[in-house]
């Protein structure tokens, strides 16, 4: 039997003014695809976050501050680049950090998060603002023009689930724009935030422009970060709770959010749709990443016909996933991020039997090798026969999990995706393409995928409806985010 590699202990500093610094006391970092201890991280708390604030504004004082758009473009080309050079190094702190299988980060999350770089800085180079002449009541006219201007020092909070890509979309567009960043990662992910700080390190960028302090949220760096009164922009993906939170300690100052939040994601399944395209489709929106992507589908849809034979192909998937450590190329599916995440999806699935779900496959722990054993691992799970009020179909689980329901005619479908708190993404599967755009229309989210899932120009809006976010990023909507526009008007 092949052992899991051991990974050696490494501590996390925090990254202020170009240097790594050791301050605060440490926390453990478990494994999740073994629960060993694998890094210390340094917490900080309001003195690191302030030393950061300092650095990000003698930053934006100094040369940084008087970059052109297309100089800090070059310099994050660089960046890309350096990612790019290092993609074995991103690769592996990632897979150590989240422990989700190496084709994910290989194919999507690290290629991606180097493309954050490049395509912004291609936009920068290009972003134009508006000009009126405008008639003055004595006859003469006056030029109105807007200027772009960088917001100052941005707060940048992360999750743990795709944790480079998911910083990196932020904190790009961010400094294209010319801010400076205080970037707080998850604590169960401190890997590949600390590594971005040894790439622009070397690239040259300014000292104190991308800032890492590491910790938790409540009572920690991720509350002072929203607190510090030198921060004039907080930028947040996570859970819906957690966004009110910062909503709340942003309130005092009238702080600026972005906001990325959770999701319950309906797919809805035709009969005419293309039947093996849709359960692969699914599969991957379900399964991938352990269920761990706020784009990933908890509940579906399937039209009465294809009802039966859609459960069985998809429960077929399910249970043909291999569990195993990230480096195996057999494996197909990783662990939880964390014992406590593991608690509360398994509290779904005895919820899910306590409110009456006939459980298609799954529902437990999995038997794995012994020196997986003390990892966070569960099974894929599928159900169907819930009430529409339980709490599992109501509440974002973020595991490998889904319920399956009928539905019978086209506007059945719709209200029963549009029943409920949040409006994040919905994947939908036909042939007929007139129905899918009626039906992208009519379902309240922020992505509708026809066809298709997780599929995304980083140049389209990204973000969520009612309790999945607050405003877009992507392309041009992230300019509107980390810059403030202001009019200059001149009598002529
Ligand atoms: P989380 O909300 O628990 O934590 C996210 C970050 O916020 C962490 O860095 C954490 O330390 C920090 N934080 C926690 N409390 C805070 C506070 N009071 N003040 C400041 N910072 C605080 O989320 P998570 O468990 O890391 O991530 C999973 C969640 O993220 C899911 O709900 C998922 O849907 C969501 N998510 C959303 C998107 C999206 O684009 N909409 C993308 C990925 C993940
Ligand atoms: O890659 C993207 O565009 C994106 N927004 C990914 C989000 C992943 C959420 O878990």
């Amino acid at each position: 039997m092949q052992e899991a590699p051991k990974i050696e202990p490494k501590r996390f500093r925090h990254f202020i003014a170009g240097n790594f610094v050791a301050r605060g006391p440490c926390f453990d970092k478990l494994s999740p695809v073994d629960g060993a201890k694998i890094g210390e991280i340094h917490e900080g708390g309001a003195a690191e976050v302030d030393a950061a604030v300092i650095a990000a504004k003698q930053a934006l004082s100094g040369p940084w501050g008087k970059m052109s758009a297309s100089e800090r473009a070059l310099l994050l080309q660089k960046v890309a680049a350096e990612i790019t050079r290092r993609f074995e190094d991103f690769v592996q702190a990632e897979m150590a950090d989240t422990g989700q299988p190496r084709s994910m980060m290989e194919h999507a999350f690290i290629p991606r998060a180097a493309e954050n770089f490049s395509m912004f800085a291609d936009l920068i180079k290009n972003v134009s603002a508006e000009s009126f002449m405008t008639p003055t009541p004595d006859g003469a006219s006056a030029l109105n023009y807007a200027l772009r201007v960088p917001k100052g020092v941005i707060g940048v909070i992360c999750p743990w689930n795709a944790p480079l890509l998911l910083m990196t979309w932020k904190v790009a567009p961010a400094l294209a724009c010319g801010n400076a960043v205080i970037v707080k990662p998850s604590e169960e992910t401190p890997g590949t935030a600390t590594l971005l700080a040894e790439v622009f390190a070397a690239v040259g960028v300014p000292n104190g422009v991308y800032n890492v302090v590491h910790g938790r949220g409540a009572g920690s760096a991720g509350e002072y970060l929203t607190k510090h009164p030198d921060v004039a922009a907080i930028t947040f993906t996570g859970e819906t709770t957690t966004g009110a939170a910062i909503m709340r300690s942003a309130a005092d100052r009238i702080r600026d959010v972005s906001f990325e939040l959770g999701g319950k994601n309906a797919g809805l399944i035709f009969a005419d749709c293309d039947f093996d395209a849709a359960v692969d489709g699914i599969a991957r929106a379900t399964f991938i990443n352990c269920g761990q992507v706020c784009l990933g589908t908890e509940r579906l849809y399937v039209e009465r016909p294809i009802f039966d034979r859609f459960v069985a192909a998809l429960a077929a998937k399910a249970e043909s996933l291999a569990v195993g450590p990230p480096g195996e190329q057999a494996t197909t599916l990783g662990p939880l991020i964390s014992g406590e995440h593991r608690r509360k999806v398994l509290s779904y699935y005895d919820r899910a039997v306590a409110d009456g779900a006939i459980v298609v496959t799954g529902g437990h722990v999995p038997h794995v090798r012994d020196d997986l054993a003390g990892g966070f691992w569960v099974q894929p799970t599928i159900w169907t026969g819930l009430p529409k009020d339980s709490s599992v179909l109501r509440e974002e689980i973020f595991g490998p999990c889904c319920h399956i329901a009928p539905f019978d005619s086209e506007e059945e479908a719709v209200e029963r995706a549009n029943d409920t708190e949040y409006g994040l993404a919905t994947t939908i599967w036909t042939r007929d393409l007139s129905r899918a755009h009626r039906l992208a229309a009519k379902i309240d989210v922020g992505v509708a995928w026809v066809n298709s899932w997780f599929l995304r120009d980083l140049r389209t809006a990204f973000g969520g409806s009612k309790q999945s976010g607050i405003g877009r990023e992507g392309g041009v909507h992230s300019l509107e985010f980390y810059t403030e526009l202001r009019n200059v008007c001149v009598k002529l």
